[in-house]
């Protein structure tokens, strides 16, 4: 189903023209409402007017995430206070978090983009939607609570934690749709195998995973242990939170809503646009936003644009996979090294739970790597020789994947901390000395 067919199968060639518009409006606003924006637009003497269409998008400054850390809490706010309607801060996976404030139509836009998403992953009224990304000041709850209201569905707002409550409701209730980090699906299977409880006793049908990166082996897991259809979401609080894109039905890319938030790839050493297909940093300006709205916002996520139609119908751009942050990659002994890569490796072997921590320490001046991966219960024994031959097996495909040797460490079975949000994967001592 599609949910806003005007705007999201709009001819290209009328969005372009409709971005272009609502870029011109923007830029104006910013200019007159935050000196921020102000200043660095004087700077590089460029006035409001200088901005005719979408294609002067490059003329604009960029933001970082510096730059809002440098105006924490309100310096880049838009909006009046007395507009302002709604605050939420990002994760802080990567430091301090950062403050975004919405307005009364910041919170319709981001319900309408929701609705889109959920629609395209085949939610109707008549499911029940379990909200289990943390509500508070992380965007993931809050809103995909709004969206399944929006859309007509009834909604569970779960949360996280007490997991075996709700397993119980997901029966009960005859729970249909459940939105969580992809760790949190795979803990919740868990605990649904501890309870005894077969995933046929469960109505699930479909998935909305995101705020972290995840793999398509790892889809693959989740669905078959929870006996569910696993669609992407993608999202980030400064330009909105959860619904800035999702999978269709087609499950190959995810569709950006464009018309609010306008993407663009850039080399993240020379800023320059790189051309379609290619992998770089993903940037988007939020057309539409009043409360916080940013021109180019480096996301330091890492994807590449798919330009093309989409079978589904939907005209609007799509986004491969994020294969990582450019601040999570890890550099080792001068080799670039992404814990998506370890993943999917890990998950390509039977033997393993999706289960793993990348630590990362300097000895004797040389990088170490050291992948320590839960074994499953079924394969983990006392028989020596099969464990260490699995240890090889393990560490050869790592080799081959990474190009660098990594000490490999196996575990046993739920010996690793279960993650409800978002899990970190990766300990860098190197940092703390
Ligand atoms: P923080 O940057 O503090 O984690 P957010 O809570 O806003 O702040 O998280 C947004 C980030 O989460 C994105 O920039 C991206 O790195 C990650 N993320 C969100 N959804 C996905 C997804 N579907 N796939 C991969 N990464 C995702
Ligand atoms: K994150
Ligand atoms: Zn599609």
């Amino acid at each position: 189903m599609i949910w806003n067919p005007t705007k999201e199968c709009m001819p290209r060639e009328q969005l372009r023209e409709l971005q272009g518009k609502r870029l011109q409006k923007l830029v104006a606003y910013v200019y007159h409402n935050v000196p921020f924006y102000r200043h660095k637009m004087q700077e590089m003497d460029l006035m409001p007017e200088d901005i005719r269409g979408i294609d002067d998008i490059v003329k604009l400054p960029f933001t970082t995430k510096q730059d809002l850390r440098d105006n924490y809490p309100y310096g880049l706010m838009a909006a009046p206070k007395s507009e302002v309607v709604r605050v939420h801060a990002s994760s802080g996976t990567t430091g301090n978090p950062t403050i975004v404030g919405y307005t009364r139509k910041d919170l319709a836009v981001w319900s309408e983009v929701m609705s889109r998403c959920l629609s395209a992953y085949g939610v109707t009224r008549d499911d029940t939607f379990s909200v289990s990304y943390g509500y508070g000041l992380f965007t993931g709850g809050l809103g995909a609570h709004y969206g399944v209201e929006n859309l007509g569905a009834t909604v569970i707002p779960a949360s996280t934690g007490n997991t075996e409550k709700h397993v119980r409701l997901i029966r009960d209730l005859r729970i249909t749709g459940i939105a969580c980090t992809p760790s949190y699906a795979l803990y919740l299977a868990e605990v649904v195998e501890r309870m005894g409880i077969k995933k046929e006793e469960l109505g699930l049908r479909i998935g909305a995973f995101g705020a972290e990166p995840w793999t398509e082996h790892m889809r693959q897991e989740i669905q078959e242990r929870l006996g569910l259809k696993g669609y992407n979401i993608y999202g980030l609080s400064e330009i909105m939170g959860p619904g800035v894109s999702f999978e269709c039905q087609e499950q190959h890319g995810s569709h950006i809503n464009e018309d609010h938030f306008y993407p663009e790839i850039i080399d993240p050493v020379t800023l320059e646009p790189l051309p379609a297909g290619q992998q770089g940093e993903l940037v988007f300006t939020t057309l539409t936003k009043e409360g916080m709205p940013l021109l180019r916002y480096r996301t330091k996520d890492l994807t590449s644009l798919m330009p093309g139609e989409c079978p589904c119908g939907r005209t609007s751009v799509r986004m491969t996979p994020i294969m990582g942050r450019s601040d999570d990659m890890l550099i080792i002994r001068g080799i670039n090294v992404f814990p998506s890569q370890v993943e999917s490796v890990i998950l390509s072997m039977k033997e393993f739970e999706p289960r793993y921590m990348l630590v990362v320490d300097r000895v004797n001046n040389l990088d170490t790597l050291q992948v320590q991966v839960e074994v499953r219960r079924d394969y983990f024994n006392d028989d020596i020789g099969a464990m260490l031959n699995l240890k090889k097996a393990l560490y050869d495909k790592l080799k081959s994947v990474l190009s660098i040797s990594a000490d490999v460490k196996l575990m046993e079975p739920n010996s690793i901390a279960r993650s409800q949000g978002k899990s970190q994967r990766v300990i860098d001592k190197r940092v703390l000395v």
